[in-house]
């Protein structure tokens, strides 16, 4: 059974965005409901553009799924673009005034092209898609064995949104996020970033976001304790910087750590048999500064992940830049975008992580069908709690 994989391919305006996951146990049930309503809410948001009000995103299963449930063979899923003008020239234009931020200049001189539209195509965060559907068909795995990823909006420019989330505070605080169109849990916060959020568009600029994801029921020893990319730490900052328009990621205390003594950071263990039963399976904390993840490693404490996602790239006013057919100083290219796209990177992030999550589940539990991961889960479960025990 190979690792736990994914593909994406697809560009914004080309006939759909596909997603490809290799790696599922046979006989998981998938719930395409689901997973259609994630790829809904990662339209929405305040701020977001036009684009949205075109799509109806839902998932069309083209392989790998006989009667809702995962076949021997790799899924495959497209998320239809009704914006399909691809080979229409006079629909989709050469960009040729770079927008500082976005990939257009990066991409022209990589591609050797004076026409950044190639690039934009694919680089646009409408391939976010694909990885979204791809992140909730990991996530009707990770739900069996109780594991969930919650993301929401922690803030942006000048606000910070006062709100903490834990396993027992989770139902509410999701219900508080979901009655935001900014997916964030604080009321105050919320309506202070929609109001810059719409100054911004008056000032024909743009906003970008401070997200934060948390993953519960993770059981300890999922991720490697060598160094390299097999660490949990290290596929889930892949992961998240792997997101377009993202610009940093933190796990736990992140950059906090470098300015406090570790006495002030590690997070101190204790064993509670009463506690046996949870993720933690009795080694419990007073806090959790790693964020879930120490040596490369789950612990079996909630995973907390927190990820910068800079203003969207394009700017109604535009910014100063050059013509590459000219090389003349010119204002950047404006076409059709966002204001403001974090509350929808939230999404994506929460499903991408989730990936991560299942695939060093996948690794550690490598059953070829649910039958068999559930008895290999089961029978870890069993000798972890009976490690070092009496
Ligand atoms: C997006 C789809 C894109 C943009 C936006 C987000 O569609 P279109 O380019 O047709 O408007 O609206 O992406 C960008 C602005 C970008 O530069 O990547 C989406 O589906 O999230």
């Amino acid at each position: 059974m190979s690792l736990l994989q994914y593909r994406t391919a697809g560009e914004s305006h080309g006939p759909a965005m596909v997603s490809i996951v290799e790696g599922l146990p046979t006989g998981l049930p998938i719930d395409f409901g689901f997973i259609d309503s994630e790829l809904r809410r990662r339209q929405g948001g305040y701020g977001r553009g036009g684009r949205q009000r075109i799509e109806q995103d839902s998932v069309e299963v083209l392989a790998g799924i006989r009667q809702g449930r995962t076949t021997a063979g790799p899924l495959a899923m497209a998320v239809r673009n009704r914006d399909s003008r691809l080979d229409d020239p006079d629909r989709t234009p050469a960009v040729t005034r770079p927008r500082p931020g976005h990939a257009d200049l990066a991409g022209s001189m990589k591609f050797l092209t004076s026409d950044c539209r190639d690039v934009i195509e694919r680089s646009s965060a409408r391939e976010t898609a694909a990885r979204t559907a791809a992140g909730a068909a990991a996530r009707c795995l990770l739900r069996r064995y109780g594991i969930e990823s919650f993301a929401f909006l922690r803030g942006a420019l000048d606000v910070v949104a006062a709100v903490e989330v834990d396993a027992e505070s989770l139902p509410r605080i999701r219900d508080a996020r979901d009655r935001s169109d900014l997916l964030c849990p604080d009321k105050v916060a919320s309506e202070a970033i929609r109001a810059r959020i719409r100054q911004a568009k008056e000032d024909r600029d743009t906003v970008g976001g401070l997200i934060e994801i948390h993953v519960f029921g993770v059981p300890p020893g999922l991720g490697a304790c060598g160094g390299g990319e097999e660490r949990l730490d290290a596929r889930i900052g892949s992961a998240v910087l792997g997101v377009q328009a993202m610009k940093s990621v933190e796990i736990g205390l992140g950059r906090e750590t470098a300015l406090r003594r570790g006495s002030e950071v590690h997070d101190p263990i204790s064993f509670d048999e009463a506690r046996a039963a949870e993720p933690g399976l009795g080694f419990v904390r007073p806090t959790n500064h790693a964020g879930g993840l120490e040596g490369g490693m789950s612990n079996g404490m909630p995973i907390v992940v927190t990820a910068a996602m800079k203003p969207i790239s394009t700017l109604l006013k535009g910014l100063p830049s050059v013509d590459l057919a000219t090389r003349q100083a010119e204002t950047s290219a404006y076409e059709r975008s966002d204001i403001c796209a974090a509350a929808a990177a939230s999404v994506v992030l929460e499903n991408v992580i989730a990936f991560e999550v299942a695939r060093a589940f996948r690794a550690k539990f490598a059953g070829d069908s649910v039958e068999e991961t559930d008895a290999q889960f089961a029978a870890y479960l069993d000798a972890a709690r009976r490690l070092g025990g009496k």
